[in-house]
């Protein structure tokens, strides 16, 4: 998280709440190191700090806001950061965070979200910018697919993070294209008409440089992927990470057992995958390559 866009102008710092004078003087957010180039805060850390600042209206237990909570553990560079999202449920969590968010129109914002990275890089030469695309699985391959794909194809630098519950949650249960084939939901009542769309298989047909897909079963693991796709994104090209984020509300799965369905749709047919381009992969070796150790350590 960023302590930079939390930090209250000096003027209202006697006014705000002591909760949220504390979060800036006491929580354990990024820049404490004082070089402020990187995150300091890990997953081991969560749960013992608000990493979503204020409390956030999504549904209790719902996969998603744990996972949209991971992605901001993950970012490499919080304070250098735009995350760009639609309606959906999603931006109901995002826009708590102190990461700036763009809200754009349904549908937009991969043309926004390019747009905005072209004019960083123009506005900040010196700076490394990233841009992070929060959107939910309608948001993206139903109405935004066209702005999606030609993102891909122009392999812009940015990441695109579909939060993938394989419904329209946020109005009540409508088949997205990445419903699955037959699925009976509340607001579609004869069963999904086509096939899953392979939106994987259409990154890889489109170029994208990291793609990966993964259930928020192992925190450390989201964390990782979100810092690798958002380093690929800013030197190589595009990135896309596909996470399974259930939604408990629309297809029925009783709270408790929200992370038992995880782990199971993870066996059955969401188990990790990483599509690696050899330009990304080589960018990954170096900046992931440990400093050797000297002999007389
Ligand atoms: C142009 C436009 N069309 C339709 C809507 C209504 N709308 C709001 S959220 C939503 C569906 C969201 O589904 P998804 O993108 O899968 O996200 P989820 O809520 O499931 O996370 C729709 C159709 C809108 N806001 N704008
Ligand atoms: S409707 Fe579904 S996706 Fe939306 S907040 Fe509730 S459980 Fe989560």
């Amino acid at each position: 998280m960023s302590l930079e866009n939390l930090r209250p102008t000096p003027a209202f710092a006697d006014v705000l709440p002591i909760e949220y004078r504390d979060l800036v003087e006491h929580g354990p957010y990024t820049n404490r190191t004082g070089d402020g180039s990187k995150q300091t805060v890990k997953v081991t850390d969560m749960g013992k700090f608000k990493e979503v600042i204020e409390e956030h209206p999504m549904c209790a237990g719902c996969a998603m806001t744990l996972f949209i909570r991971l992605v901001y553990i993950g970012m490499p560079n919080p304070e250098h950061t735009i995350v760009v999202g639609t309606a959906g449920c999603g931006r109901l969590a995002i826009s708590q965070a102190s990461v700036p968010f763009i809200y754009g129109n349904y549908g937009d914002t991969n043309a926004v979200a390019s747009g905005l990275k072209r004019g960083l890089e123009v506005r900040f030469p010196n700076q490394k910018k990233d841009v992070v695309v929060k959107a939910g699985d309608g948001g993206l391959i139903d109405i935004g697919f066209q702005g999606l794909m030609h993102s891909w194809f122009r392999k812009e630098k940015f990441t695109t993070i579909m939060l993938d519950n394989e419904v329209y949650g946020n109005t009540g249960g409508q088949e997205s294209g990445m419903t699955n084939h037959g699925k009976v939901l509340k607001m579609a009542p004869r069963g999904k008409f086509g096939d899953k769309v392979d939106a994987l298989g259409l990154a890889k047909v489109a170029g994208v440089d990291y793609i990966a897909r993964l259930a928020p079963t192992n925190p450390a693991r989201v964390a990782r992927t979100v810092r690798r796709a958002i380093m690929v994104a800013r030197e190589v090209g595009h990135s896309y990470i596909q996470a399974y984020t259930s939604c408990n509300i629309e297809y029925s799965i009783p709270t408790p057992d929200v992370m038992k369905d995880a782990f199971e749709i993870e066996k059955e047919r969401y188990g990790f995958e990483e599509i690696i381009s050899p330009a990304a992969k080589a960018y990954l070796d170096e900046v992931e390559k440990k400093p050797k150790k000297k002999k007389s350590d």
